[in-house]
């Protein structure tokens, strides 16, 4: 049977589930929600108003099982598909990996947040000012937090022993950034290494490409 997944364009929370069925080799068809700058998510997809009371992608129905939230749809995946895993065997190891999973959606997308800005035409100097002056201490967060994982790259190349569900998440919050003209990994090494080997892989290059196309459309600002 068919895993379906409701998407969106560029979102942040869909792509990391896509990356997931992906890595994972589950083909999987895909409904793109609608999306655009100035109304976001409206009008909501009528199958995610009916499937999630917070009215949020990713929705992820798989037979009778519909679904929604990124880590959950993780969780299950995991779970009736587990190989290949994208979580470590160790009790200790898994709580270790979510929660650098976790630190991607919740620590580094918050520092993110503030240069979303970026991806509209301002609507006066003024106001664009401000908004980069509180863009500037995202970006400072931003860094603290990879020196920090500068230093959690382990033996593997990777967040948590083999590729798995920390890097997605940690890779989704970067990339977001960068596609925000947010900090450079320059200054971080075996950070800017670790993404280069994550974007390398096939299932997570072939979602980046297709959320940069969605993004030149929906998101010109970035791109002028
Ligand atoms: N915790 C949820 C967050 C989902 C979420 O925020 N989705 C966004 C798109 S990235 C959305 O659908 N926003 C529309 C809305 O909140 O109205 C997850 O991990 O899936």
């Amino acid at each position: 049977m068919t895993i379906t997944l409701y998407s969106g364009p560029i979102s942040y929370f869909a792509r990391k589930s896509e990356i997931a069925l992906g890595e994972k080799g589950l083909p999987f068809a895909r409904i793109m929600v609608p999306f655009t700058q100035a109304e976001g998510y409206q009008p909501k997809h009528p199958d995610v108003l009916a499937a999630n009371p917070k009215a949020q992608v990713p929705v992820l129905v798989d037979g009778d099982l519909t679904m929604f939230d990124s880590s959950l749809i993780f969780e299950y995946l995991e779970e009736a598909y587990p190989e290949p895993p994208l979580l470590p065997r160790d009790p200790k190891d898994r709580a270790r990996c979510r929660m650098l999973e976790l630190f991607g959606d919740e620590i580094l997308l918050p520092a993110v947040r503030p240069i979303m800005h970026r991806s509209v035409p301002p609507t006066s100097a003024e106001q664009r000012h401000q908004e980069e002056e509180a863009g500037q201490r995202g970006e400072a967060v931003l860094l603290d937090h990879y020196g920090t994982l500068e230093d959690r790259i382990g033996a593997a190349g990777y967040l948590s022993g083999a590729f798995s569900i920390a890097d997605i998440g940690v890779f989704m919050a970067v990339t977001f950034s960068l596609r925000l003209k947010g900090p450079r990994l320059d200054g971080h090494p075996k950070l800017a290494a670790w993404y280069a080997r994550v974007a390398g892989r096939p299932a997570v290059a072939k979602v980046v490409d297709d959320l940069y196309a969605a993004d030149r459309v929906l998101s010109p600002a970035l791109y002028s």
